[in-house]
């Protein structure tokens, strides 16, 4: 698939920081050390609705990621996945009488136009479930020959008694895990299962479902986690620098992804960091397709708000934080926006270069990215009260904002 057209990424004076950010793993702060290519991979869409305010944070939150290795002079390599065959998009495709693939690549068209519109940088890869069923049935099969997987009416389940590190992503219990697994996605009541969680890796073809052959696995479809396990190995390898999603991939998905991985290639761990994204509410709930509590990115954009305005209202929250999306949320957006864009367009005002450093430092400590808002917001109240004699400075502050948080002003 191809992904979408890049904003340009304007080089800044000084230096960049290395990045300290949390992994869900350790619980902690590490330093991110990518060498002079740092790998990251992303969980896309499942292209059923628009792209809302809580894809558009995870996702901020990880350009922010490679924002900050970029300023480091470091090239990036970024692969990204959309889940274009799943049940909840063929369900949808169902209820709503349309083609499910019709609807994947029109949903999938809105994302990219909404991610090229908040100058969110493109993947290298962006690979679709589909597309990577190639690399996905060998995975399995290999998986099999390992004694890792075993068998239900034709469907190939993973055993996660295989990998000696699984339960190292999301440090649960067995009964927090049971939970979620039925939440999002599992089967963990289905008869024969060894063990509750175990996820499926390959469905056996069903009646009215889109099927593809899988060689000696027989017809069917991949399942979730190694589909997107299958386009990461493929493009950046093991031990990859960050294994990126919202909050509500840690388990199952990024633990099972981990745990595929590490059983098919015998090394550990699969990322260096695994990194979550908080989760956006509207009144009170998580902004979900399944609920349809959603603000889409598209429907802003069509009733005349500013995509810059849009970034800088994510950018308000940490991107950790569980936050809740609302009216006023962004409308301090737009009269920032407004403030920053009159402050650059003005012909001087302070030194910027302490600006810059501390926009980076905000940056580098675990993406903080409220605090370098604070910082800019000091620079251009500074600017209105005491004037300042620097006639690059508004030229410095914009091209800083623009290369670190990805905002044109
Ligand atoms: N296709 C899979 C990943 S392989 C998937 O989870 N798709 S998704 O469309 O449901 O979500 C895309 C990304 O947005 C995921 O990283 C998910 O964690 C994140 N996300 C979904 N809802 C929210 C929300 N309310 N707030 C923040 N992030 C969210
Ligand atoms: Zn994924």
């Amino acid at each position: 698939m191809h992904a979408w057209p890049a904003s340009e990424v304007p080089a800044l004076p000084g230096q960049g920081r290395d990045l300290r950010i949390h992994d869900t793993a350790t619980g902690g702060l590490v330093t991110s050390d990518p060498g002079p290519v740092a790998r990251i991979y992303v969980c896309g869409i499942t292209p059923y609705d628009a792209t809302h305010i809580g894809h558009a944070a995870t996702y901020n939150a990880f350009d922010l990621v490679q924002r900050v290795w970029l300023d480091t002079k470091r090239q990036v390599h970024y692969v990204q996945n959309v889940t274009d065959v799943d049940d909840p998009l063929l369900e949808r495709a169902e209820r709503d009488g349309v083609d499910w693939t019709a609807l994947a690549e029109r949903e999938t068209a809105l994302f990219r136009e909404d991610m090229t519109a908040l100058r969110m940088l493109p993947p290298r890869q962006y690979i679709g479930a589909v597309e990577a069923i190639p690399d996905i049935v060998p995975l399995v099969e290999r998986l099999r020959e390992l004694g890792a997987t075993y068998e239900i009416e034709g469907d190939i389940y993973f055993s996660v008694e295989s990998d000696p590190h699984f339960g190292q992503v999301s440090n649960l219990d067995a009964a927090a895990m049971r939970l979620l697994s039925a939440e999002r996605g599992g089967d963990p009541d289905r008869p024969g299962k060894k063990n509750p969680v175990d996820p499926m890796l390959w469905m056996a073809a069903r009646e009215g479902e889109p099927s593809w052959d899988g060689g000696s696995l027989g017809r069917g479809r991949p399942g979730w986690h190694i589909e997107c396990v299958a386009i990461a190995l493929d493009h950046l390898g093991m031990g990859f620098d960050v294994q990126g999603g919202g909050s509500d991939l840690v388990f199952p998905h990024h633990e099972m992804g981990a745990s595929h991985a590490q059983v098919l290639t015998g090394e550990f761990p699969m990322a260096k960091a695994y990194v979550h994204a908080g989760m956006v509410a509207l009144h009170g709930e998580k902004m979900s397709k399944s609920k349809g509590n959603l603000v889409f990115v598209s429907r802003l954009r069509r009733d005349g708000v500013d995509p810059a305005a849009i970034r800088l209202a994510l950018l308000a929250h940490h991107y950790r934080a569980d936050w809740e999306w609302t009216d006023q949320v962004l409308q301090d957006a737009v009269t920032r926006l407004d403030h920053w864009r009159a402050a650059v367009s003005r012909p001087d005002g302070p030194p910027a270069e302490a600006l810059v450093e501390e926009i980076r430092e905000a940056l580098a400590n675990d993406l903080d990215a409220p605090a370098a808002l604070a910082a800019v917001d000091r620079w251009t109240v500074l600017q209105e009260e005491s004037g300042g004699t620097d006639t690059g400075a508004p030229g410095v502050v914009s091209r800083a904002v623009d290369a670190l948080l990805g905002v044109a002003l």
